[in-house]
């Protein structure tokens, strides 16, 4: 799986594969089972409807089962939940300003950019707040999406284990030109990052100084 973004990925995309195959198997199963009783018990061959009243072996297979596999859905669900709140100690820290339509990245040396840039290989944690209503920061590559809310503060953890530039989005209708509140997040090798990072503080000073 060397070629995911993100370990998170695999994480992610198993536990939707789990979910689906669990759904599968119980779409086909009843579905086989229904078409079955349908042509065995046909009241045109003579079948009466009979009353049953209570099994207790049925009631505690159909109790038993499905809490199983709802809990191991949680417990895979939650394992993936976990790894992107648990902050690392050495996670770097970047500020996020969500706006009606548009993302703003405050990085420790003052920079405001609307493009996240990120280096490889690095935990990265992501103080969310919204100016305004309520937005949802998603990248579809990471896997990754969290609400930002407006009126309070959100956090999202990631790391990055391949260099290139991918979507982000926001997933909740924010109003008028939602559709058009996308950016990237452009993932750099650690050389490049630093190069970016301090050219990026003296573009801003020159800026500063022309204005
Ligand atoms: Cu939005």
């Amino acid at each position: 799986m060397d070629s995911n973004p993100t370990a998170y990925v695999q994480t992610v995309d198993s536990t939707m594969m789990f979910i689906i195959i669990v759904s599968l198997i119980f779409l086909l199963g009843v579905t086989a089972v229904m078409i079955y009783f349908v042509v065995k018990y046909n009241r045109k061959k003579g079948h009466k409807p009979v009353d049953i009243h209570g099994s207790l072996l049925l009631e505690t297979i159909w109790f038993v089962i499905p809490t199983i596999l709802v809990m191991a859905m949680f417990y895979y669900g939650f394992i993936g939940y976990k790894e992107y709140r648990n902050v690392p100690d050495d996670a770097l820290e970047i500020n996020v300003a969500a706006r009606m339509w548009d993302w703003d990245f405050v990085y420790d040396n003052g920079v405001n950019l609307d493009t996240l840039y990120v280096p490889v290989n690095q935990s990265i944690k992501l103080n969310m707040i919204s100016m305004d209503v309520n937005h949802y920061f998603y990248v579809p590559a990471f896997r990754i999406k969290q609400d930002v809310i407006g009126g309070s503060s959100n956090y999202i953890v990631f790391k990055a284990e391949k260099t290139g530039n991918y979507n982000i989005a926001c997933a909740e209708y924010c109003g008028l030109n939602h559709s058009a509140m996308y950016t990237k997040v452009v993932v750099m090798d650690e050389n490049e990052y630093n190069n970016w990072y301090n050219s990026s503080k003296k573009e801003e000073q020159k800026a500063a100084v022309n204005n």
